[in-house]
């Protein structure tokens, strides 16, 4: 840089694609896997929104100073390596001891464990404090995709961040 200007990462100096908002895509701090994370990150596009995917193995400390800086619209948390569960409880109980972050709308979905005990890893990531849970063995897709809608629609009635009851799929 001749002029002495400090370069701004790029992706924060795109305009916003999308005129909705901004999501956040994210895995946990163990999760290699991306392809999930591209899939997810183009289908929300898709749908209207900005979104800041910060990649693969994404440490907690990470995830919070992100959300902090941007104060996404929507977290979507994305895991498939079978630890979802386990280090999603510890990373939404470290989004909501933030004040700011406390009512940011926040999902998780993708395979969450190793068992066949879907619903009640569910049920656990929901006490924790995720609005939604879409667990792989249902029509995750499909699932997130009306919740996004309904997101939206409570928005426009009752002003920003309001949430449609929390729910889980299975
Ligand atoms: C490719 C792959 C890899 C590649 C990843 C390369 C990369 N750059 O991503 C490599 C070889 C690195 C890899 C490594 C490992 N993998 Co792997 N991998 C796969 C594989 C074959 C495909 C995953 C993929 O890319 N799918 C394509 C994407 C688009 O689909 P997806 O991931 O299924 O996501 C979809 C849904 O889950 C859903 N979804 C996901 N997240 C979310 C979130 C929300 C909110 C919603 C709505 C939906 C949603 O939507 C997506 C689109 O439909 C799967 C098996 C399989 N056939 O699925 C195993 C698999 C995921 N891997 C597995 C494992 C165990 C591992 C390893 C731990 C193996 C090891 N012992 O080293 C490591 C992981 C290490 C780590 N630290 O995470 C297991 C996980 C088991 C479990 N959860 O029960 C699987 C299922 C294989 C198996 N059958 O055992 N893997």
């Amino acid at each position: 840089m001749s002029d002495g200007a400090a370069a701004a990462p790029a992706e924060r100096t795109l305009p916003a694609r999308g005129s909705k908002g901004t999501v956040v895509v994210t895995t946990v701090a163990s999760d290699s896997h991306t392809w999930n994370l591209v899939y997810l990150q183009l289908l929300i596009e898709e749908l209207g929104y900005r979104v800041i995917n910060l990649g693969p193995c994404v440490p907690d400390d990470l995830l919070v100073r992100e959300c902090l800086e941007t104060a996404p619209d929507l977290l979507v948390v994305s895991s498939v390596n079978g630890h979802g569960h386990q280090e999603g409880m510890r990373m939404i109980r470290r989004l909501r001891e933030q004040p700011e972050l406390a009512a940011t709308p926040a999902v998780i979905g993708g395979k969450l464990g190793i068992t066949d005990q879907a619903d009640t890893l569910s049920e656990q990531l929901a006490e924790a404090g995720f609005d939604a849970v879409f667990p792989d063995d249902a029509d995750p897709v499909i699932a997130f995709r009306s919740f996004v809608d309904v997101l939206e629609s409570s928005a426009r009635t009752a002003g920003s961040r309001a949430l449609p009851e929390p729910r889980i799929t299975a």
